[in-house]
């Protein structure tokens, strides 16, 4: 009898030449332990391409100078790239104005921001703020000090076995003492997808303010803070081939209006007299002292980038191998994917059995796979699923199938070597 032909899981997507794409990542070319690198840790930090490498050599080289400041040449070209770049990030989330664009060092930032600014104004004794299970560090720790300062209490919404929110008993968390609701758009350690319109539609009829933590989602995804009608919307520039350091808070413009500063110092004000100090308008308020010039100005070319290779392409792109890397995992046994959402992007968590993930991460890196290994700054995820640790691979535009292939070659490798 004929067997049919497989059929090929990995399709091509039309209009979209990763192998052409790639050529734009020139870190992509070496090699490491005499092995074709094959990068996996997008979700850490994505590579950059040189369209954002020569934005940020450009400024140095050509019209490295301080901001908002001078009167001269080289400032007023800083000023305008800059000012530029924070349009484009504007233009990239479909905010109403740049006003709304506050830049940061990264999501960290933005939300520490919020939590302190926004947080310390409207949160008293007794209030409750609304997490979820699958949350990072730094969409839990920031909350948990304002709570610790206001006396005000977290409730975190539980997740299923297959790390997706449970939204009916979310919703039963959200009451007359909700301040706020801080959410993932995308887990970085399960790769689940947010209901994150719903979620912000189902708080904002209650009145309540909605932070969505993006920065798993902005490379992947497309975003317009419009239709998702948050609150706020933070993102950080290192995760989507923009230069570390650099990050963008999304706010209303109303709600950035009505909270104080964060930070005091040069820049957020408009007038300093030692009885009183006035606050600079929208977005500086909220950028004290001299920012990260070359970085916002990389940003800028990043997202210029992700937008001319077009996010919809990359989503489906992405999409093509994570089915291709998922189907792939489980024809190994022993392997168990850790984060099997309806809806996932980009991310593939796994625990081998009898073997800690910080050895397999280890064989990997001498096949030249780089993978992260660890609790990825979400123990309370690792609790949930009651693992220490997972390796996960996380795909980004320029991946292929030779990588997953590469990828699942190592692991098999790791397999042999501990007799597993
Ligand atoms: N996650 C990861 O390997 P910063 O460090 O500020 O750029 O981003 C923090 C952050 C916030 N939210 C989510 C969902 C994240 O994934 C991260 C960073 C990295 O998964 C480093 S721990």
């Amino acid at each position: 009898m004929k067997m049919a032909e497989p059929v090929p899981l990995h399709k091509p997507v039309p209009g979209f030449d990763v192998y052409r794409l790639r050529e734009d990542f020139p870190i992509l070319r070496q090699r490491v332990h005499g092995k074709p690198l094959v990068y996996l840790d997008n979700a850490a930090t994505s590579q950059k391409p040189l369209a954002v490498i020569e934005a940020e050599d450009r400024y140095y080289r050509e019209y490295n100078s301080n901001i908002h400041r001078g009167v001269h040449t080289l400032s007023q070209q800083a000023t305008d790239a800059y000012e530029q770049a924070r349009a484009k990030a504007a233009r990239f989330l479909n905010a109403r104005s740049p006003k709304e664009i506050v830049f940061v060092r990264g999501a960290t930032e933005a939300i520490n921001l919020v939590a302190a600014a926004f947080g310390r104004a409207r949160v008293k004794e007794g209030d409750e703020i609304v997490l979820t299970a699958m949350e990072h560090h730094s969409n839990i720790v920031p909350w948990q000090m304002l709570c610790e300062q206001t006396g005000a209490r977290l409730r975190v919404a539980s997740i299923n076995d297959d790390g997706e929110l449970l939204f009916e008993e979310y919703k039963k968390l959200i009451g007359p003492r909700t301040k706020m609701v801080a959410v993932v758009h995308v887990s970085n350690a399960l790769g689940s997808i947010n209901p994150v319109k719903e979620i912000v539609r189902y708080a904002r009829e209650r009145e309540v303010p909605v932070l969505v933590d993006g920065a798993q989602a902005v490379p992947h995804v497309k975003v317009d803070v419009q239709d998702l009608d948050c609150d706020f919307y933070v993102f950080s520039g290192h995760k989507i081939y923009g230069p570390t350091g650099s990050g963008v808070l999304y706010g209303r413009e109303a709600l950035l209006k009505a909270m104080p500063p964060y930070q005091g110092g040069g820049d957020m004000i408009l007038t300093v007299s030692f009885e009183k100090t006035t606050y600079n308008e929208l977005p500086y308020k909220f950028e004290a002292g001299t920012p990260n010039i070359a970085g916002g100005i990389g940003l800028g070319a990043a997202l210029d980038y992700v937008t001319a290779a077009g996010l919809d392409a990359i989503a489906a792109h992405e999409h093509e191998l994570l089915a291709y890397a998922t189907a792939a995992v489980s024809e190994v046994s022993g392997l168990r994917l850790i984060g099997t959402a309806k809806e996932k992007a980009s991310i593939l968590s796994f625990v081998m059995e009898g073997v800690h993930p910080h050895d397999i991460g280890t064989i990997l890196d001498h096949e030249g796979v780089a993978i992260r290994t660890g609790h990825h700054c979400a123990m309370p995820v690792m609790d949930r699923f009651h693992v220490p640790a997972t390796a996960r691979a996380s795909f980004a535009l320029y991946n292929t199938k030779e990588d997953v292939d590469a990828l699942m070659a190592a692991v098999r490798t790791a397999k042999e070597v501990f007799g597993v």
